[in-house]
């Protein structure tokens, strides 16, 4: 059969002509001869699905054969950005594409542009899973990532002439996305709320237990297909949407003890209706945790079909899949599984539990309190009453090993207790990942060692050995390769090879070339084209003029977090500007010129960071509109902060800020970008920061400010003795010209003022004058090219280790214990 369709899929450019031509056609109401971009565009794409079906085909099928161990990467968000142009350099047929579309009159480009971001993730964590993705399919590896397809994705991001964020929803599926496709075969029930009913095993006389829902809906698949650059191996990313059970949908699930009693509100909503906009803070929202059970109970019913289907016994589940929760939000994943094992599957506790354990791990993504899940004891006994029934047996299990006898294993008892009786009574999500898997990672050296030492310090003196680092990476593909083509041809010219693509340590091999003058020349002037493109959007999008010769590009680019202090570098604007004002004019012009970038979304409900986004832009349009000031300082926020903006910025940017207060950002991965594209670092000692440090010559980065050990005791001095009074002298003068309307009604920025002034809880007062000397740094050495340049390609000579393909190697070897499985070469 495989002969029917191979032909189809020749990658001569004559023959993706035609199949493009098929698909105006055939797929789409449209035609030849009136052709247009967006049609092209979803038909050039269309041509790309069909091979990535063919190759998705091979691999499950290769794969099945082998029996192999496969990766399922649970998470609760995917950030991909554009898929095509991606495919088509994965698939190695850009020159052929190219070629085909010129034909059709069409620049690749342009096709590329047509494509809007699914926009299925917050931040970090979620672009992270996306980068996981790449790797894992570059590198051969049986893998699945399991997700939700959101209707609406992260909201758009626009500002009002006030400076305020201004919040549209994201109606990404609008127009067709051609490249998920919808699983016709894949629809599964899943149950909500109900009863529990206790029997007697008839052949072992012990009590056994059985859930009978009283609502379902139905999760149906979508795959989008991922590709693996330079090889056929092409895994799935399967994200659920839910939708409404129907008659038909009864009878073949034969839901027998569904009694109808709430068939009313089974429409009622749509659990996978919106992505919840709050990054590293917890919304604790009945939808919310049903999107979480919702996700897990479809993917476990997933995986353990698939299983069957190879005609291989529960028992075996740990060696058929490894299970990872990406954070929290799928650790329903844990009960949700005991129970299958226990009430359908007939396993003795011990076994459930011990085949649990060997399936999941957990990889945590933050220390910070507020971004902690507990969900209340209430609402889940409401939605899932077996869970909780569950995670009550769990709990009392684990905790059986420490006595209650005195008031110290009373008081430890207390601490690991799965549930935490405050105010409200409530499950710690994080304490019933830890217990129910193998390992738990985190995702810097400082931040799992924070993790060890604090955060699950009781944990991890139970459990010394499942505790372990697998620092982040990026993947050189999106990040390097396809956003910045030019540094790629560069490096690929001056390495006499590409192998760097998938294995970035051939970068080292860049060192020798630092000093050389000539390669400084052609590694500037690619920075500099990078630079026009930038300086041309923000003409187009925004209408102001900036400069981008001898200007040095500063920039950060992030979620608005009140931790990830954009208020200090806004607050350092102000200073910097004021010093510029109170110059001789003449020294003021041959000052060296700076351009300031801030991009970054704020949750809808986090006041703070709004008001943040408020004052850069208040304070943007003073600095810009001031003739004094011209072109020798500009300040630009740029909305909408996107993977797609990402693409555009990183190349492009000079120096970037990482300046989270020590101990707080758990790793970072943007700085990884920024140093793969010649970038330097202005950071805080802090996260992936200072692993770069380490890898990349700790000369050839901007690092300021204390050690996390020192933070707790600076905080401690702004309690005791108010942080205005320990404030440096020029931070009080910025702060002073806010208060005074300079940047507009003071009543604007009220909160934010008083916070800094009153216990400043993420430092900035202490930070600042070495932040400002750092910067100043920045511009000195800005001004020696040689100096610069050489630290910059030392950086990215340094970053090899920086590849998602060392981390998920890392992560293959040390918890999951799978292996590469490349399909076999057809020649
Ligand atoms: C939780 C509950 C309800 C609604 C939303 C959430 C939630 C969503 C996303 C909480 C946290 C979320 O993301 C956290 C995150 O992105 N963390 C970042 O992870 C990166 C990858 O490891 C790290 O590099 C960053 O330092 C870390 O902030």
């Amino acid at each position: 059969i495989k002969d029917l369709v191979s032909p189809y899929l020749s990658s001569d450019y004559k023959h993706l002509q035609k199949n493009i031509a098929y698909h105006l056609e055939y797929t789409l109401p449209q035609t030849t001869r009136n052709l247009n971009l967006f049609g092209t565009y979803l038909a050039t794409s269309y041509t790309v699905r069909d091979r990535l079906l063919q190759l998705s085909h091979d691999t499950q099928k290769y794969y099945t054969e082998k029996k192999v161990k496969t990766a399922c990467y649970i998470s609760i968000e995917y950030l991909m950005g554009r898929f095509l142009q991606n495919a088509v350099l994965n698939l190695n047929l850009e020159e052929e594409y190219g070629e085909a579309l010129a034909g059709l009159g069409y620049g690749l480009e342009d096709i590329y542009d047509q494509e809007q971001d699914p926009a299925l993730g917050n931040g970090g964590l979620g672009r992270l899973a996306a980068c996981f993705l790449d790797t894992l399919a570059t590198h051969n590896y049986p893998a699945w990532g399991y997700g939700l397809r959101y209707n609406y994705g992260l909201f758009k991001q626009s500002v009002d002439v006030e400076g305020d964020q201004v919040e549209k929803t994201d109606v990404w599926l609008q127009f067709p996305y051609p490249f998920m496709i919808e699983n016709h075969f894949i629809r599964i029930p899943i149950g909500f709320y109900g009863s529990i009913e206790t029997y007697v095993d008839q052949k072992t006389k012990g009590t056994r237990f059985k859930w009978h829902p009283s609502e379902y809906v139905i999760a149906q698949a979508n795959d989008i297909l991922i590709p693996g650059y330079g090889t056929d191996n092409t895994n799935t990313l399967r994200l659920w949407s839910c939708r409404p059970i129907q008659e038909l949908d009864f009878k073949k699930f034969s839901l027998g003890d569904f009694k109808g009693a709430s068939e009313k509100r089974l429409n009622a909503e749509n659990i996978t209706n919106v992505l919840y906009p709050n990054d590293n803070e917890m919304a604790g929202k009945e939808l919310r945790f049903k999107q979480q059970y919702f996700l897990v109970a479809a993917t476990l019913q997933d995986i353990i079909r698939r299983l069957k289907e190879q005609k291989r016994t529960i028992y075996e589940l740990p060696d058929f899949a490894a299970v990872q929760l990406n954070d929290t939000h799928p650790t329903l994943a844990i009960p949700e599984l005991l129970r299958v094992l226990l009430d359908e599957e007939m396993l003795t506790w011990d076994e459930a539990w011990d085949i649990t354990q060997r399936t999941f791990s957990y990889t945590n993504h933050t220390i910070l309190p507020e971004a902690l899940e507990r969900w209340p004891v209430k609402l889940i006994s409401h939605l899932l009453p077996r869970h909780m029934q569950l995670i009550e047996a769990i709990n009392w299990k684990f905790l059986e090993n420490f006595s209650e006898n005195n008031k110290e294993s009373g008081k430890l008892r207390k601490k690991l207790s799965l549930i935490e009786n405050s105010r409200d009574t409530l499950v710690r999500m994080a304490w019933l990942a830890i217990v129910g898997s193998h390992k738990v990672n985190g995702v810097s050296d400082i931040h799992t060692n924070i993790l060890k030492d604090k955060v699950f310090k009781d944990f991890h003196k139970i459990y010394p050995k499942k505790f372990i680092n697998v620092t982040n990476g990026v993947t050189p593909r999106r990040w390097l390769h396809a956003c910045n083509p030019k540094l790629s041809e560069l490096i690929t010219a001056t390495l006499n090879s590409n192998e760097w693509i998938y294995d970035l340590t051939h970068l080292s091999k860049l060192r020798e070339h630092a000093d050389n003058e000539e390669f400084q020349l052609k590694w500037a002037a690619i920075k500099l084209f990078n630079k026009k493109k930038l300086q041309k959007y923000v003409k187009r999008e925004l209408k102001i003029d900036i400069g981008y010769k001898d200007v040095v590009y500063d920039i950060q680019i992030k979620r608005i977090h009140e931790y990830k202090r954009q208020l200090m570098n806004i607050i350092g604007s102000i200073s910097y500007y004021s010093d510029l004002l109170k110059m001789d004019p003449k020294k003021r012009k041959e000052m060296p010129k700076r351009v300031s970038f801030i991009a970054g979304k704020a949750a809808p409900g986090y006041f703070v960071a709004k008001k943040i986004i408020k004052l850069i832009n208040c304070v943007s349009k003073v600095i810009n509109t001031d003739p004094e000031i011209g072109d020798v300082f500009k300040v630009i926020y740029l909305p909408n902060y996107s993977v797609t903006l990402a693409e555009l910025l990183i190349p492009a940017t000079d120096v970037s800020e990482h300046i989270s207060t020590p101990g707080t950002e758990a790793s970072g991965t943007s700085n990884m970008k920024f140093v793969l594209n010649g970038g330097l670092i202005l950071g805080t000692l802090d996260g992936a920061n200072l692993e770069i440090m380490k890898n990349s010559g700790e000369e050839n980065v901007f690092a300021f400010g204390i050690t996390k050990e020192k933070v707790d005791q600076v905080k401690q001095n702004n309690i005791e003795k108010g942080a205005y009074n320990l404030m440096d002298e020029k931070m009080k003068n910025a702060i002073n010209l806010i208060e005074n309307g300079t940047f507009g009604n003071i009543e604007n920025y009220q909160g934010l003022i008083e916070e800094l002034k009153g216990v400043d809880r993420y430092i900035l007062g202490h930070d600042f004058a070495p932040y400002m000397e750092a910067m100043d740094r920045v511009m000195q050495t800005y001004q020696k090219p040689q100096k610069w340049w050489k630290m910059s390609i030392l950086g990215c000579a340094g970053s090899g280790w920086l590849s998602s393909d060392r981390t998920i190697k890392e992560y293959a070897e040390n918890i999951w214990e799978i292996k590469p499985c490349p399909l076999p070469k057809i020649e």
